[in-house]
């Protein structure tokens, strides 16, 4: 079943852009006038750079039509947009091609104009029917293409399968928040949480698992209604499939999502069920079988009576199985069922055992806010110690730091340490002097050891020479570990999620030489990073390396992702010891000049 588009209001100025950028593309693979086409995309530039919210002008013609890029015929669109929901040409346009036409256009190389040619010459506009064109060799029949076009295409859509399919933590977790807020406002609706991978924290989400709960999902009817009010979540594209506890619909990014509708006493079991791994289910629920039970979705049951012994909260399916609660972090049949048996679980980190955040950038470099205000947002954040840690001067792009500017900006973090804490009232924060120093591709750092010597904390990081052989980048970081001023290695692997591999390297000789030098590894919490990631962090613990966790914030509004670095530790089984910056200060300080 195909579901109208329809986007509910307000919508931001991101969104905004988006669809607009999109009813470009579709022109242009109409084949309308570059005129036409251009203004779409001029008018997309300009609202993704305004400050201001269009939600919040929309009443104002006058104010829209000041903005460069935006003319009557664009302001008609925006007030139909926020009347109707949608941008007419838009809709127009899907009728005519159908929503797979714009996955086509998130296939690398595949532009609006190779997805008009093989429309008008086969009428296809999905992924599966153009792989198809291009294995029988019809791709390089049209003008222009040729064998080698075609290759490329099929490694395109390969990539795009393997990587693009996938979602990162961030954006499947601020999608689940505003499903989540929508589907509260639901008739009889008491409880919704996220499931699957998201709950479990993985790096990156395949679809999104929505559970909900309440007296309305009961009854037929009543789950009718909240059904009803779940298609009318904005952004929502397409209903791929519509059952009577299941809708799973497809949202304007690609993402697949799938809701649930439970009653009260099955949603303990229908969270522990879908919340996975498939791989920890299989185990659970062996045990189950041996202890004379039978879990599934519904419940946990009596194996021979069938009679429910368990169901509606996680917590006691868990316990009637003899087994300490699981964390969702840990369900991934890696050991976690034999430590609950025994009650052996770690207590895991946790966000409030976090005293710092070191790894910060300002705008003497490429960060977008200065010291003091970087201090202040570490100090709301109720952290006792932060660090600024600029670029150095290799990353010439990003204004990166000479030795001789690092010292005046160590002087000037001195001075905004000084002065923030002033205020007897206020609760005293130490902004540690840093460095975020490139090793080189010899494996020396970027500024000189004199001045490396002056900093309270060296994070050395890989910027540039990705390319090295495995052994050539082993040598180039355990150089770097033994530099005597080091004191962390900042995203020790160089993967960007979804974008980048890892840089080949010997991770045991690293851990072991960090060990030895007693040299901390970052565990970077952007969500695009995550490095070290879960696997390696766990082998960091084993070789006794300490980790420190960080968000490499480029922003005051950067400090809170946090929380994705939280989830990594816990899914590596970290505790509290393991990080250092859960220290107080002077221990701290202390392990990063001289070792833990
Ligand atoms: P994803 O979506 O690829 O990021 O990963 P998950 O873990 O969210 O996987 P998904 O969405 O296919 O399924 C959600 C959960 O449902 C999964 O973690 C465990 C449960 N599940 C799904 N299929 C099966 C199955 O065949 N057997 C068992 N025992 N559990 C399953
Ligand atoms: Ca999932
Ligand atoms: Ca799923
Ligand atoms: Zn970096």
């Amino acid at each position: 079943m195909q579901f109208p588009l329809q986007y509910l209001l307000p919508m931001d100025n991101k969104a905004i852009a988006g669809l607009l950028y999109e009813t470009a593309d579709l022109l242009e693979i109409d084949g309308q006038d570059s005129f036409r086409i251009r203004s779409y995309r001029n008018a997309a530039e300009a609202i993704e750079a305004l400050p201001q919210q269009v939600s919040t002008l929309i009443e104002d013609p006058k104010k829209l039509l000041a903005v460069p890029g935006i003319g009557k015929g664009m302001l008609a669109n925006l007030q139909h947009l926020f009347r109707e929901g949608n941008i007419e040409v838009h809709a127009e346009m899907l009728k005519k091609y159908r929503p797979s036409m714009l996955e086509l256009l998130k296939i690398q190389g595949l532009g609006p104009k190779t997805i008009a040619l093989i429309w008008s010459a086969y009428q296809v506009c999905d992924i599966d029917g153009v792989e198809k064109l291009a294995r029988e060799g019809k791709i390089r029949e049209l003008p222009r293409m040729g064998e080698k076009h075609e290759q490329k295409l099929l490694k395109a859509i390969e990539d795009y399968r393997r990587i693009g399919g996938r979602f990162s933590l961030d954006t499947a977790e601020q999608l689940a928040d505003k499903l989540i807020a929508h589907l509260r406002e639901a008739p009889g609706v008491e409880k919704v949480t996220p499931a699957g991978s998201l709950r479990r924290g993985r790096e990156t989400v395949g679809d999104l698992d929505i559970l909900v709960t309440g007296k309305g999902c009961s009854a037929d009817e009543t789950r009718q209604e909240i059904a009803q009010h779940l298609l009318r979540f904005p952004g929502l594209m397409e209903v791929i499939a519509q059952g009577e506890n299941k809708v799973s619909f497809r949202q304007r990014n690609g993402m697949q999502v799938d809701v649930r509708l439970l009653p009260p006493e099955s949603f303990g079991a229908a969270m522990q069920y879908f919340t996975g791994s498939k791989a920890h289910n299989v185990a659970l629920r062996q045990r189950a079988l041996k202890m004379g039970y039978t879990l599934n979705e519904y419940s946990l049951a009596n194996l021979e009576t069938n009679k429910p012994v368990a169901g509606a909260t996680e917590e006691e399916i868990y316990a009637k199985l003899k087994l300490d609660f699981i964390p969702p972090e840990l369900r991934e049949n890696l050991g976690e069922i034999e430590a609950a048996a025994k009650h052996e679980l770690p207590a895991l980190l946790e966000l409030g055992d976090l005293r710092g955040d070191v790894h910060m950038h300002t705008v003497e470099t490429d960060g977008r806010n200065t010291i003091e205000e970087m201090a202040e947002a570490a100090r709301a954040r109720g952290y006792a110690y932060m660090a600024i840690t600029d670029h150095s001067k290799n990353l010439a792009f990003a204004n990166g730091l000479t030795d001789e500017r690092a010292l005046a900006h160590i002087e000037r973090i001195r001075a905004a340490e000084k002065a923030l804490n002033k205020d007897k009232e206020t609760k005293p924060i130490r902004i540690f002097a840093g460095i975020e120093v490139d090793i080189l591709a010899d494996g020396t750092l970027d500024l000189s050891d004199s001045v490396l010597a002056e900093m309270d904390i060296v994070i050395a990081s890989v910027h540039s020479h990705f390319n090295q052989d495995r052994a050539t980048m082993t040598d180039r970081l355990l150089k770097a570990i033994a530099n005597p001023n080091t004191s962390i290695i900042g995203h020790p692997t160089g993967r960007q999620l979804l974008r980048r591999d890892a840089y080949p390297f010997d991770i045991d000789a690293i851990l072991e030489s960090a060990a030895k030098h007693k040299v901390a590894m970052e565990l970077n919490s952007y969500p695009d990073r995550l490095d070290l990631c879960d696997v390696h962090l766990r082998m960091a613990k084993q070789h006794g390396v300490k980790i420190v966790v960080n968000t490499d914030s480029h922003h005051t509004s950067h400090m809170e992702k946090i929380h994705y670095g939280v989830t990594q530790a816990r899914r590596a089984w970290l505790t509290k010891d393991d990080v250092l910056n859960t220290l107080p200060v002077a221990e701290f300080a202390k392990a990063m000049k001289h070792g833990w």
